[in-house]
């Protein structure tokens, strides 16, 4: 039995998209950020950093594993499963240097790029500025390899789930990303197609 904690985020998005791509049932578990909720001290357990997603996977003899951030999450069940995840050494190498583009570049600088363009109380150009520079260097290596190769990887795998929630979030917020990047619009679209993705992208409701 897998639990989901979730919220519905890119970072949430990849997990649910990876779980309904491998066709595991799983529940799930809303934690409300903005009421505060993954500060308790129930979701503290599951998650050290207090962000979500978190995972609960009830094991035989009552035992329980718990895995913490979409990274853990997408390489465990990747490699669990023996999907998603090349087996030609040369694809693999590929495959993992775009999933870590997308948890450790892609993410990340999202993330604290929203901080200081929209939350922080004062503007800080130079924040602003370098968070958008990096966002393109994103932007850039992604549309580059998109232009040569269908999915990051070739195939389709972790790669693609680990970077997709944050190109559709910044689809949606407008600026006229996809416009500017062709390649990045093709793969977008046709993985927004994916009906696992279109389930995943939908969790919690
Ligand atoms: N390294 C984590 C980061 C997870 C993360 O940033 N989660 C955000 C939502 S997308 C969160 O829980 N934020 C709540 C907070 O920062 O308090 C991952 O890749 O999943």
């Amino acid at each position: 039995m897998l639990t989901l904690y979730t919220f519905p985020t890119p970072n949430g998005h990849k997990a649910s998209i990876l779980l309904e791509e491998l066709g595991l049932s799983y529940a799930v578990h809303r934690v409300d950020l903005a009421a505060g909720e993954n500060k308790r001290p129930d979701f503290l357990a599951l998650s050290p950093i207090t962000k979500i997603p978190a995972l609960v996977e009830e094991l035989p003899g009552g035992r329980v594993r718990r895995l913490f951030g979409s990274g853990a999450i997408l390489l465990h069940f990747a490699e669990r499963t023996g999907r998603l995840m090349p087996e030609d050494p040369d694809e693999r190498a590929e495959a993992m240097s775009w999933f870590m583009l997308g948890v450790s570049d892609l993410g990340p600088t999202a993330i604290d790029m929203q901080r200081f363009a929209a939350r922080a109380p004062d503007r800080i150009p130079h924040a602003i500025d370098l968070y958008k520079g990096e966002l393109m260097r994103c932007y850039a290596a992604l549309e580059e390899r998109l232009g040569a190769v269908e999915h990051l990887a070739g195939a389709y795998s972790i790669a693609d789930v680990a970077c997709f929630p944050f190109i559709a979030a910044a689809a949606v917020a407008g600026g006229g990303l996809l416009d500017r990047f062709p390649n990045l619009k093709r793969w977008h679209d046709t993985v927004a197609e994916r009906p696992a993705v279109r389930r995943g992208m939908a969790v919690p409701d």
